[in-house]
């Protein structure tokens, strides 16, 4: 009998032990077991869109999944990856954004990213702008992205210009920004 508290006694001390193990939390927040936004910031090609950049950290033991966003300066969001098609980069929505544990996914120019339609006004360079990230376990993550400006990359000099007339990313629409 005795003998079997004390395996009783160990195993609650393992259990103790991990779960201490999963909240660990360093200076950085990082060990936290929820979903981190690092560096956010934005660009807008023109009055009423805007691309959010940002780097994302998964600190739970399970895969998070982006899976929607929304913004109070935006009519609507989009999670958009950037393709290369036909030796054109084009950036398209997807579904959702995998971030396996402990792992950090890079939202960047040239990648995906989190696309926002309908601005209410246009953004001002150097102002914040809130954006809520919605994911599938941690839920709601609002972070606040700084608007930078607007310069396309070397090599994609094209506008958003088509985007309006053809009300999506068409051929000519999204070259350069993404
Ligand atoms: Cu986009």
């Amino acid at each position: 009998m005795r003998r079997m508290l004390v395996a009783l006694a160990a195993f609650a001390l393992v259990g103790l032990l991990a779960a201490c193990g999963g909240g660990r939390q360093d200076e950085s927040g990082l060990g936290e077991d929820t979903i981190h936004v690092a560096d956010a910031w934005a660009r807008s090609p023109s009055e009423d869109v805007a691309a959010v950049y940002f780097s994302a950290h998964n600190g739970q033991e399970e895969e998070d999944r982006l899976i929607g966003a929304s913004s109070p300066v935006a009519g609507r969001a989009e999670v958009h990856e950037t393709v290369e098609e036909d030796g054109e980069m084009q950036m398209r929505p997807v579904e959702a954004v995998a971030i396996g544990p402990d792992e950090t996914v890079e939202f960047e120019p040239g990648g995906y990213h989190v696309m926002l339609f309908e601005l209410t006004e246009p953004l001002e360079v150097g102002s914040t702008i809130t954006v809520v990230l919605e994911f599938e376990r941690a839920g709601q993550v609002p972070v606040e992205a700084i608007v930078k400006p607007y310069v396309p990359e070397e090599g994609h000099m094209g506008d958003m210009g088509g985007m309006d007339e053809e009300g999506g990313m068409g051929a000519t629409g999204a070259t350069g920004m993404g």
